[in-house]
């Protein structure tokens, strides 16, 4: 397919441009994010004009995050456009974090001229972009010529949701996208790849060699994580926890993959089935910090794993996996259910009995903690607020980060359908927050309720404008507690400077929305905050509720105060 340079009139022609927006719907690309600006901006108005949503977003990190937020929903890789260098840089963060998470998403980024990249001679936005990117994605391409746009946006699909789903780099240059030629020809080369996210059936003996040993099992504990919750095998997964009434807890993303209040949850008794289990069931969940690498003092020194994981390489990684079923969860949760027939697998009473008996005290402390009427309130108190409102609305999309917000909220907040909690996840980083609230309302049309801690909410917070001018139903609290886990209010510089952890307490995070015809709200009551939530989800607009935090309450790190470096005197 020749570049034209001079064409005449009556020439049939399209350019790289519209091959790319041609080559996106064919295959089914129907949402883009991000930011334009040279040499991406004409590529975001054809894929608007030929019926691709473009949602600008404020900055290409929050455009990014929504885009993940929409591949883990729906399977299909979500499409950030950036344009070159800053606007790469920025959202290179949001990819690696797809693929750290695991989540299906492909940053398309426009590039300048390679020549002069290459020789170093300073092209306006110059930077050698897909090098750069490539530690941090799961695969990096470039397409040079107009003929290879297709075959490099299908390999960006395929390397973006086979196996283990992560982040895709596609680098086009200013050249290609510039370039001329006979529409026919650039037609014939269009194509949707088959099969791009192909099953992984895991072999029978890896399937019977695990059900034995959860068959024989005395303390048998399941462990959902975020790719079971990715791999939409939702009835299959209860079906086998139901019929083998072992009890399991949800990582955080897995929550509402069965309903938080499900008898078998062992959620709050977490410390004691990690404790007690002899053998655990890892389904899509990696060994990681999360579940301190299977190690230590939270886990029964003798426990033995099973791990049911797309990625062959995860197995291992911190712990012998005695079991390694390496399949695709849909496979591997219906053979499993297959296999009941002749390897039954029944939890016994005894262990569940102690499972729901070590619930008790647990679940009466919190009850005690909900029920603080303090003021001003303090995390659990305003959750409780808003718990009660949200167990009214079991499809809401919940988004949380901040530290002590997302650690309390994570717990006290039930989820009741799967793949909807979006959340700081394998990273633990902040500013996901707006962008996954976008993401997610534009991808189910469903309202969403973020969460935020206010440092969590400052990464992203002008994505407000972008909530607003999309008038997305998406109602954002934000958790004024004046600072970075709470507010120190210790001065160290000895000159009046804030302490490094303190925000604003007396920020009104509210009138940020107002600037932009959102519904503001500031509370100070547990009462307050059911209303301002009640009818913010009614409204369906955009609005925004600043609820004061007791400043003091919150604690260093939320959960995670002992991954700190230990220093001599702690301040
Ligand atoms: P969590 O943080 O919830 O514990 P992780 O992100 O650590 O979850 O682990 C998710 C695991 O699920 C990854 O190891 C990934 O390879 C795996 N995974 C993702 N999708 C699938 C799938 N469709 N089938 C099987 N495993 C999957
Ligand atoms: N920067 C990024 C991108 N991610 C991070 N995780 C951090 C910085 C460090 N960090 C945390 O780990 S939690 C947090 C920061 C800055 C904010 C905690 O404050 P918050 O929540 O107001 O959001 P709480 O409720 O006050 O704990
Ligand atoms: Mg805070």
């Amino acid at each position: 397919m020749a570049t034209i340079q001079n064409p005449t009139p009556d020439t049939n022609l399209t350019d790289g441009m519209h091959i790319v927006v041609d080559a996106l719907k064919k295959n089914g690309i129907e949402t883009m994010y991000g930011v334009v600006g040279i040499p991406i901006t004409d590529l975001a108005r054809h894929a608007q004009e030929a019926g691709i949503r473009f949602i600008g977003c404020r900055h290409e990190q929050s455009a990014g995050y929504a885009a993940q937020a929409a591949g883990f929903l729906t399977k299909k890789p979500g499409i950030l456009l950036t344009v070159s260098a800053p606007g790469f840089l920025n959202g290179l963060t949001s990819l690696a974090n797809a693929t750290t998470n695991g989540f299906p998403m492909i940053q398309i980024s426009g590039s300048s001229d390679r020549a002069i990249i290459d020789l170093q001679q300073g092209d306006y936005e110059g930077l050698d972009q897909m090098s750069i990117a490539k530690p941090f994605a799961k695969a990096s391409y470039r397409i040079n010529k107009p003929e290879d746009i297709a075959t490099g946006i299908a390999r960006a699909i395929r390397a973006a949701i086979s196996g283990r789903p992560g982040g895709v780099y596609l680098d086009l240059t200013t050249a290609l996208l510039a370039s001329v030629v006979d529409k026919d020809a650039a037609d014939k080369t269009l194509f949707a790849p088959v099969d791009p996210s192909p099953a992984l059936i895991p072999s029978p003996e890896s399937i019977d060699r695990a059900m034995k040993l959860i068959a024989g099992a005395k303390k048998p504990l399941i462990i959902l994580g975020k790719g079971a919750a990715y791999a939409q095998a939702d009835d299959t997964i209860k079906e086998f926890i139901e019929k083998t009434n072992i009890p399991y807890i949800p990582m955080s993303m897995a929550k509402g993959l069965l309903p938080d209040n499900h008898p078998q949850s062992a959620a709050s008794a977490r410390g004691f089935v990690l404790e007690n289990a002899d053998v655990v069931v890892l389904m899509g969940a990696r060994l990681n910090w999360l579940l301190s690498h299977g190690k230590g003092k939270h886990w029964n020194p003798n426990v033995q794993f099973v791990q049911l994981d797309i990625d062959g390489m995860e197995f291992d990684s911190n712990r012998p996996i005695a079991a390694p079923v390496a399949g695709d969860i849909v496979s591997s949760i219906n053979a499993f259910v297959a296999g009941l027939a002749t390897t039954p697998i029944k939890a016994s009473d005894d262990w569940v009995k102690a499972v729901n008996d070590a619930k008790i005290p647990n679940d009466e402390k919190m009850k005690v903690k909900l029920n603080n009427t303090d003021l001003p309130m303090d995390y659990f108190s305003a959750l409780n607020a808003m718990k009660k409102v949200l167990d009214n609305y079991k499809d809401m999309y919940i988004i949380n980060e901040g530290a002590n917000t997302l650690d309390d909220g994570r717990n006290v907040i039930d989820m009741y359908k799967p793949r909807h909690r979006l959340d700081c996840g394998t990273w633990g980083v902040m500013g996901v927050g707006m962008g996954f609230a976008i993401g997610a309302a534009v991808t189910s049309g469903e309202s969403v309720v973020a969460i935020e801690g206010d440092s969590a909410f400052g990464f992203d917070g002008m994505e407000i404008e972008t909530i607003c001018r999309f008038k997305l139903p998406v109602t954002t609290v934000i958790f004024n507690n004046g600072g970075i886990y709470n507010d120190s209010h210790v001065d160290l510089s000895g000159r009046g400077d804030p302490s490094p952890t303190t925000l604003m307490a007396d920020a009104h995070y509210d009138k940020m929305i107002e600037a932009f015809g959102g519904v503001p709200y500031f509370v100070q009551t547990p009462e307050e905050l059911s209303k301002a939530l009640e009818e913010g989800i009614a409204s369906k607009k955009p609005t925004l509720i600043n609820v004061v935090i007791n400043r003091t309450c919150g604690t260093e790190s939320g959960h995670i105060g002992n991954l700190n470096p230990k220093v001599l005197s702690n301040k």
